[in-house]
C-alpha cells in the first residue's frame, strides 16, 4: 500500500493536537491528520486519572481563549476542575469543531524520517500504516512519558502497581488495602490525601520534601461564572501580558518593600486566599534567596502548626530547595492527612529504598509491608514524549543524537536538521512554566501563520539555523540563571530526576509576554534565524535569531 499523502501529520489529541488541527485543516484547508495513541482525546488528561486528579490552573484559564463563542457557552463547575471535567471539556470542543473525524485514536506514531528527494516526512505508526506528509508537528505534551523508577525486585510485587500517568480508566479500589506511595510531587500531594481516605493504611515514601500551599477549591457561584463570561476579553488580556500565562499578574513590590507584619498579613491573607498566585504578591520571591526566604519559611511555620507529630512536620519541612523553585503544587488537605492514624511519613533521602519484595517496599531502615504501590514518580520531561518516537532528520541525522548532550532548538519550535518539523511546547519553549493552554495557543497559532507564510511565498523548506538555535539555548540557560530556578537540584525542569538525562534547564523562564513578542518579532523579519528554502523563497535576513 502507499502510503496516505498528506499536507500536515499532527502526533497528540490533547490540547495542543485539538487546536493545531482547527488552525490548520479549518482556517487553511489543509489536508491534515491527528493520530493519538490514546483511545480518545485529552493528551495528559487521558492518561492521568489517578485519584485527586485536578488542575492547578483556575478553571476559567485552564481552557481555550480562541473562540468567544466557546468561552461563553462552556461552563465551569469548580475553581480547579478535575480530571473528568477537562476531559468532557476536551470532547466538547472535538464534537463542537468536528475535529474528530481528522483524528485517528489507538494509533501511536513510531518512526518519522524525512526524506529529503521529495521533501516529505515519511511516518510510520505501530499498526504499520504510513504516512508521507509535507508538514510534521508533535503535540505530544511535556509530561506524557511515565518514569517508573528501576528498583529491584518489582517484577517479583504480589500485589498491583500502578503509574499516576497511567492510571487505569475503571480506577483503583483502595479500600482495607495497605498503599506505599512513592513521590511528593504535584502528583503525590494531589493524590496523598484521596488515598487516604479509604486505603487500611497509607506510607508515603518522601525523597524530596516539598512546599505546598492550599488550592482552596470551591464550586464557581453564579456571579464569578457570570463574571468570566462579561469579562473575557479582560482575562485574556490579562492572560497574554503576564509571564505564566495565568490570569493574575505579579505585584510590582519587593518583600524588602514592607515591614514583617505587614509581609506576614500578606501572606496570610495569600494562603487563606490559595492558589497559585501565593508567589505573585511580590515581584522578587522567585528571582531573590532572601525574599524567597521570607516566603519559604512562612510555609515551613504552617507545615510545624497543621502536623501534630513534630518529627514529621521536621520531616515535612525540611527543604532542601527555594519555594517555587520547583513547580509549586497547592493541594487539598495535603498537610492534614499526615494527622490521620493511618498515614506514615517515610524519609527516603534519609534511609533510600533498596528494593521491592513480593510484599512490600524495603529501605535501608527495614521493610514496609504494602498490597498496592503508588509510583508518583513523574516523567522523563519535555524531551521523553519526543525521544521517544524514532526520529530522522536531514542526512540521517537521529533526533536522539542531535539532543545528546541535550535539546537544541529555536524558540522551541524547530529543531536545525529537521526541516518542517514543528514541535507544539517543545524543550526551548516557556511551557511547563506557563498555563499550558496559553502556551498552546500561541504556540499552534505561530506554526499555523509559518506555515501559511510558507504557502503564500512558495517556500518548500523552513528549516532553523544551527547558529539560532545555539543563540536561544544560550537565551533558556540566561533566563533559567536570572531566577531561582536552577536552586533546585534534583528537579525536572533540569532533567535530574532521570538517570543518564543531561542536566540542561529545558524550559524557557523568559516568561510568556517576552517570549511571545520574540516568536512575532521573528516571524515580523521575515522569519529570520530560520532558513526558508524552494522557488520563491528569499533568503532568511540574518543566520542567527533575534538578540
Ligand atoms: O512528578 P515530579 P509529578 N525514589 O517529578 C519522587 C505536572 N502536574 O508527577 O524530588 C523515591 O514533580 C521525586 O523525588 P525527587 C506539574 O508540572 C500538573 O508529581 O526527585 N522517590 C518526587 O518527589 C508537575 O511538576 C498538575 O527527590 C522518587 C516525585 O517522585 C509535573 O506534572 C498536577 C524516585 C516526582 O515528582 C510532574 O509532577 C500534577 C525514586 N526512585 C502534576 N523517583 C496540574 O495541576 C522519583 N521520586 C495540571
Amino acid at each position: 500500500m502507499p502510503p496516505t499523502k498528506l499536507d500536515a501529520l499532527i502526533i497528540g489529541a490533547g490540547f495542543a493536537g485539538l487546536y493545531q488541527l482547527l488552525c490548520l485543516r479549518d482556517r487553511q484547508d489543509l489536508n491534515v491528520q491527528v493520530l493519538e495513541a490514546g483511545a480518545g482525546v485529552g493528551g495528559t488528561w487521558f492518561w492521568n486519572r489517578y485519584p485527586g486528579a485536578r488542575c492547578d490552573s483556575e478553571s476559567h484559564s485552564y481552557c481555550y481563549s480562541f473562540s468567544p463563542e466557546l468561552t461563553q457557552e462552556w461552563q465551569w463547575s469548580e475553581r480547579y476542575p478535575q480530571q473528568p471535567e477537562i476531559m468532557r471539556y476536551l470532547n466538547h470542543v472535538a464534537d463542537r469543531f468536528d475535529l474528530r473525524r481528522s483524528i485517528r485514536f489507538d494509533t501511536r506514531v513510531t518512526d518519522a524520517h524525512y526524506d529529503a528527494t521529495e521533501n516529505r516526512w515519511q511516518v510510520t505508526t505501530g499498526a504499520g500504516d504510513r504516512y508521507s506528509v509535507t508538514y510534521l508537528i508533535t503535540a505530544v505534551g511535556c509530561l506524557s512519558t511515565a518514569n517508573v523508577p528501576s528498583i529491584t525486585g518489582l517484577q517479583d510485587f504480589a500485589g498491583n502497581w500502578y503509574h499516576t500517568g497511567e492510571w487505569p480508566h475503571d480506577g483503583v479500589d483502595f479500600t482495607g488495602k495497605r498503599v506505599g506511595i512513592i513521590g511528593t510531587g504535584s502528583t503525590g500531594i494531589q493524590a496523598i490525601p484521596v488515598i487516604a481516605e479509604t486505603a487500611a493504611h497509607l506510607t508515603v515514601f518522601q525523597r524530596t520534601a516539598n512546599y505546598s500551599v492550599p488550592a482552596r477549591n470551591v464550586p464557581l457561584t453564579p456571579e464569578f461564572q457570570q463574571y468570566v463570561r462579561d469579562n473575557a476579553a479582560l482575562i485574556r488580556a490579562t492572560m497574554h501580558s503576564t509571564a505564566n500565562g495565568h490570569p493574575f499578574v505579579v505585584e510590582d513590590q519587593s518583600v524588602f518593600d514592607v515591614t514583617d507584619e505587614q509581609r506576614t498579613a500578606i501572606f496570610e491573607a495569600a494562603w487563606a486566599k490559595g492558589g497559585l498566585q501565593f508567589r505573585a504578591n511580590f515581584r522578587d520571591i522567585t528571582t531573590d534567596l532572601a525574599a524567597n526566604a521570607t516566603a519559604a519559611n512562612f510555609i515551613k511555620a504552617k507545615i510545624r502548626q497543621i502536623v501534630n507529630n513534630p518529627a514529621t512536620a521536621e520531616k515535612l519541612a525540611d527543604i532542601d530547595h527555594p519555594y517555587a523553585a520547583k513547580r509549586p503544587p497547592i493541594d487539598s488537605d495535603y498537610f492534614e492527612t499526615y494527622n490521620r492514624d493511618t498515614v506514615e511519613l517515610v524519609d527516603v533521602r534519609a534511609a533510600p529504598i533498596t528494593h521491592i519484595t513480593p510484599s512490600g517496599i524495603a529501605t535501608a531502615n527495614g521493610e514496609y509491608p504494602v498490597d498496592i504501590i503508588v509510583f508518583a514518580t513523574g516523567f522523563d520531561a519535555m524531551t521523553g514524549p519526543m525521544l521517544r518516537i524514532d526520529i530522522t532528520g536531514r542526512d540521517g541525522l537521529k533526533l536522539r543524537d542531535a539532543w545528546e548532550a541535550g535539546p537544541t532548538n529555536y524558540l522551541g519550535l524547530q529543531i536545525p536538521g529537521f526541516p518542517n518539523l514543528f514541535t507544539v511546547t517543545g524543550p526551548g519553549s516557556p511551557s511547563v512554566l506557563c498555563n499550558m493552554p496559553v502556551a498552546i495557543e500561541q504556540h499552534a497559532e505561530w506554526i499555523a501563520a509559518c506555515i501559511a507564510h510558507m504557502r503564500t511565498h512558495g517556500i518548500a523548506t523552513t528549516e532553523a539555523t544551527q547558529a539560532a538555535a545555539i543563540e536561544w539555548v544560550g537565551q533558556v540557560n540566561d533566563a533559567a540563571n536570572a531566577t531561582l530556578l536552577p536552586h533546585a537540584k534534583h528537579s525536572w525542569y533540569l532533567g535530574a530526576n532521570i538517570p543518564g538525562k543531561p542536566r540542561i534547564f529545558m524550559p524557557y523562564a523568559g516568561g510568556m509576554a517576552r517570549y511571545r513578542e520574540i516568536c512575532a518579532d521573528v516571524a515580523a523579519q521575515g522569519y529570520v534565524g530560520f532558513t526558508l528554502a524552494g522557488a520563491n523563497a528569499s533568503p532568511s535576513p540574518s543566520a542567527t535569531g533575534p538578540g
